[in-house]
């Protein structure tokens, strides 16, 4: 009958909503942690980011050592990573905030210590702003600790106006080839 094509047909631009854009998409990835085993956590979270569908791990930055922002508690390690893929903007949020559950995440105020964050910076050159999420994230031009780390993945999203302005900010670059099996 007639109805049963009408129905089929329909499935191709339903995947597309739910599975986001049919080209892969360039997203830079912020991970940090300061409590437990940061390094570890930094490294299975994106041993699991290149396990996602549609999903590939291009380049991951240096690890860096940083004094915490707006926060307290121990230093930080952070880090960023480029991915390619095709999920959703929502679909890679919801996906790192699984991640951070995994790794025993625990939010009792905002910028409390954590074993893992995992923030989306940026989804290729979209601008979005939703109640969960916002991109470009809002905090990033204040914030060393991403700003050197997506540098050296891409000199080019960064500006020296941007580095200048955070130059005061305690962060050392970690002379580990930390994550050269994973790519
Ligand atoms: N994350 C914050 C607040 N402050 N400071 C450093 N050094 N590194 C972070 O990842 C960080 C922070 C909120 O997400
Ligand atoms: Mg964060
Ligand atoms: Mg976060």
């Amino acid at each position: 009958r007639w109805r049963g094509r009408r129905r089929r047909a329909s499935i191709v631009p339903r995947m597309i909503a739910e599975q986001g854009a049919t080209a892969p998409v360039d997203v830079w990835v912020g991970l940090g942690a300061n409590l437990g085993e940061r390094e570890e956590a930094l490294r299975s979270a994106l041993q699991r980011m290149a396990e996602w569908p549609g999903t590939r791990l291009i380049a991951v930055s240096a690890l860096y050592a940083s004094a915490p922002v707006d926060a307290g508690g121990p230093d930080y390690l952070n880090a960023v990573a480029h991915l390619q893929t095709t999920l959703a903007p929502l679909d890679v949020l919801q996906r790192l905030q699984a991640i951070e559950q995994g790794a025993g995440r625990e939010r009792p105020y905002r910028n409390a210590p954590r074993t893992l964050d995992l923030d989306v910076l940026l989804y290729g050159s979209e601008v979005l702003s939703t109640p969960t999420l916002t991109v470009p994230h809002p905090r990033m031009n204040e914030r060393a600790f991403v700003l050197l780390p997506l540098a050296d993945l891409a000199p080019g999203l960064v500006s020296q106006a941007a580095l200048d302005a955070v130059a005061d900010q305690r962060i050392t670059r970690l002379p580990l080839a930390w994550v050269a099996d994973l790519l």
